[in-house]
């Protein structure tokens, strides 16, 4: 099959095996331990088993890299137990913890961590940077950033750098959907305006994260993998720099209800908490509330729908080697 070169020009190594970028921040800001270490376990295995390799991405020793081994990964695998009792956003117990906390980088302090040598964990953002020096030209994640709510008008516009990584890297990203914390209609229009194609994968409805259903549609639906591979050599072929977005919805017993989930996070981002956080503490303090108030449910849904966007994202890599 065709072999895509790097940026860089070079072509991958003869037997060289299909290649699925993974994040690290999900990992250290997104699930509490032990679930990171085992969803990292678990992700690799899943991979490893369709012969296709699970390139993790990170700052390490001052570098941006895409081919964390399962050891590295387990660097990121940081935090405390989640408790249904803990204020969401509320200092994490380190104790059980095998690292300190990685910073989470994104475009905007990526330079500054590679500087600094610290650890970083790696955003959707920048893991498709990563992937897209390294030639690799799928990547799986949970939910990706967007528009965040604005629940007190004059507040300002928080944007995830999410939505400038899919208009600038021609990768393709295999996701639940916009995460059900944000803006959904306004993440939807943006990746609209910045060119991203939506492909849903199976539905005509976007998704969000753990919610397998919003009231907004997708641009195309596909069926297979197979069908989606065309699309993105369709891409190629016009030369078009954006992503391109394939979401699978997250249904079943453990799938969260759109109206519920809403309720959370309006009463999490008007809680006091609310207000002493950092920008890039808004995503985890969200998430960390959900898993609060709904419990075992949102961490068991969290964790399915990463695996399974892995095996799409795994069976898209296959397609495209
Ligand atoms: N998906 C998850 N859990 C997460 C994230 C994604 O299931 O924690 C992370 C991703 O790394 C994503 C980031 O890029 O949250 C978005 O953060 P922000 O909104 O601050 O850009
Ligand atoms: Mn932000």
């Amino acid at each position: 099959m065709l072999q895509h070169a790097a940026p860089d020009g070079s072509l991958p190594d003869p037997g060289r095996r299909p290649r699925v970028a993974l994040e690290t921040t999900v990992l250290s800001h997104g699930l509490p331990w032990p679930a990171n270490r085992d969803l990292a376990r678990d992700l690799h295995g899943i991979l490893l088993e369709m012969g296709v390799d699970a390139s993790t991405s990170a700052v390490l020793g001052g570098a941006l890299r895409c081919n964390l081994s399962l050891d590295e990964t387990l660097l990121f695998c940081t935090g405390s137990e989640s408790s249904p009792t803990a204020e969401p956003g509320g200092p994490r117990d380190m104790a059980r913890s095998p690292q300190d906390t990685p910073v989470k980088t994104s475009l905007a302090n990526l330079p500054a961590v590679l500087a600094s040598g610290a650890r970083g964990a790696t955003t959707v953002a920048t893991t498709m940077l990563a992937a897209h020096r390294a030639g690799i030209r799928v990547m799986a994640t949970g939910g990706i950033g967007g528009v965040h709510l604005r629940l007190h008008a004059p507040e300002p516009l928080d944007e995830s750098a999410d939505l400038l990584a899919l208009s600038r890297y021609p990768i393709t990203v295999v996701c639940a959907g916009p995460k059900a914390i944000l803006d959904v209609a306004a993440t939807r229009e943006r990746l609209e305006t910045l060119g991203v194609p939506v492909v849903g994968y199976g539905t005509d409805c976007l998704p969000a994260f753990y919610c397998g259903e919003t009231p907004h549609a997708v641009d195309v639906r596909c069926n297979s993998a197979a069908e989606v591979a065309r699309i993105v050599r369709e891409r190629d072929r016009m030369g078009l720099c954006a992503a391109i977005l394939v979401v699978v919805p997250h249904t079943g017993d453990t799938a969260l209800d759109w109206d519920e989930v809403q309720n959370v996070v309006r009463t999490a981002m008007t809680a006091p908490a609310a207000r002493a956080l950092a920008p890039s503490g808004v995503t985890p303090y969200l998430l960390d509330a959900v898993r609060a108030r709904l419990g075992a449910r949102a961490l068991e849904a969290n964790m399915e729908l990463l695996k399974r966007n892995a095996r799409v994202a795994g069976l898209l890599a296959q397609h495209l080697f």
